[in-house]
């Protein structure tokens, strides 16, 4: 079917309990893994484009990928912008079909990102596109700080309802402890639920949670067997996640687990058959890798048969 409206992808998730996998994409391999993952399943799915995936492939490739195989499918499939940043590109996603954008103006002051958000919403909404935003930050956990500061990072719940009040976005983002990347935690995965769970008392809108690839224990042997160097990585385990879904969370980001997977694949058969030289033979089993990482996510994100 044609591209279904993020929004109300998003608020079915909210009103029935489970959340939808947003998964970024890099090439074709990975929008054809994420698509047919979420079709063996019934699944619906949001496609994520970043700034940099449109450096790299131009939005028309983006968008002209997902839409040709939403039209071919019978699940529920959504267009959205991840992370962008400017004004340029948020008008030339809506022009070029997406079914939502989120403008990142986090890293702003709240009153300046009010204002940016603001005018995006203004943008997005007279062409039927729905909008996602930010509080907070996402630190790594490279970022040597203390428990305060990282406190200090995390959405202000009185200030998340004022700017979705303040704003009209259809969709929100609270920083509650993840970050983005292969290394989220020191030690084991935590996320501030008392927060999360103020945050959608009083914000009452589909939230978002970013940062939230597993980097889990297949995964890492998997890179372990074909040597990709991971030591001290850590993802968001699904217990953590699943939790979180219970307290409001209705999209989950991944974009690093299909990373990894991608890379697993591709060394699996460098390594393993040196005389393959046929891109067909290379990339295969990396889409293979990434649709395994795709269904898991699903599973755990309740989405199974909500296509
Ligand atoms: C994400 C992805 N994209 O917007 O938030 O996060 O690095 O955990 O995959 P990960
Ligand atoms: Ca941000
Ligand atoms: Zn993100």
């Amino acid at each position: 079917m044609a591209l279904v409206s993020t929004l109300e992808i998003l608020e079915k998730a909210d009103k029935e309990g489970y959340a939808v996998g947003a998964f970024n994409i890099n090439n074709m391999e990975t929008v054809i893994a994420i698509i047919e993952a979420a079709v063996e399943l019934d699944s619906p799915v949001i496609v994520g484009v970043s700034e940099s995936a449109i450096r790299y492939m131009g939005i028309k490739m983006a968008a002209g990928m997902v839409k040709t195989l939403a039209e071919a499918v019978p699940i529920s499939v959504g267009l959205h912008l991840d992370h962008g940043k400017k004004m340029e590109t948020i008008k030339e996603a809506v022009k070029n079909g997406f079914t939502s954008v989120m403008i990142d103006a986090s890293d702003r002051p709240f009153e300046e990102n009010v204002k940016i958000t603001k005018k995006v919403v203004e943008i997005a909404h007279s062409a039927g596109v729905s909008v996602e935003a930010e509080l907070g930050k996402l630190p790594g956990p490279e970022d040597d700080i203390s428990i305060e500061e990282r406190e200090a990072f995390l959405v202000n719940p009185e200030e998340a309802e004022k700017f979705v009040d303040q704003t009209g976005i259809d969709f929100f983002a609270p920083a509650i402890g993840t970050s983005h990347g292969a290394f989220k935690f020191k030690a084991k995965s935590k996320l501030d639920f008392e927060r999360l769970r103020l945050v959608k008392e009083k914000t009452q809108v589909p939230l978002v949670l970013h940062g939230a690839s597993s980097v889990n224990k297949k995964l890492l042997g998997a890179a372990e067997k074909y040597g990709l160097e991971l030591s001290g990585a850590r993802g968001l385990c699904s217990e953590v996640l699943k939790k979180a879904i219970k307290k409001g969370i209705n999209k989950v980001n991944t974009d690093t687990d299909l990373r990894i997977a991608f890379t697993v694949g591709i060394r699996s058969v460098l390594l393993q058959e040196p005389s393959v030289f046929d891109p067909r033979k290379i990339m295969g089993p990396a889409m293979d890798f990434m649709k395994d990482v795709v269904k898991e996510r699903i599973e755990v994100l309740g989405s199974v048969n909500k296509g």
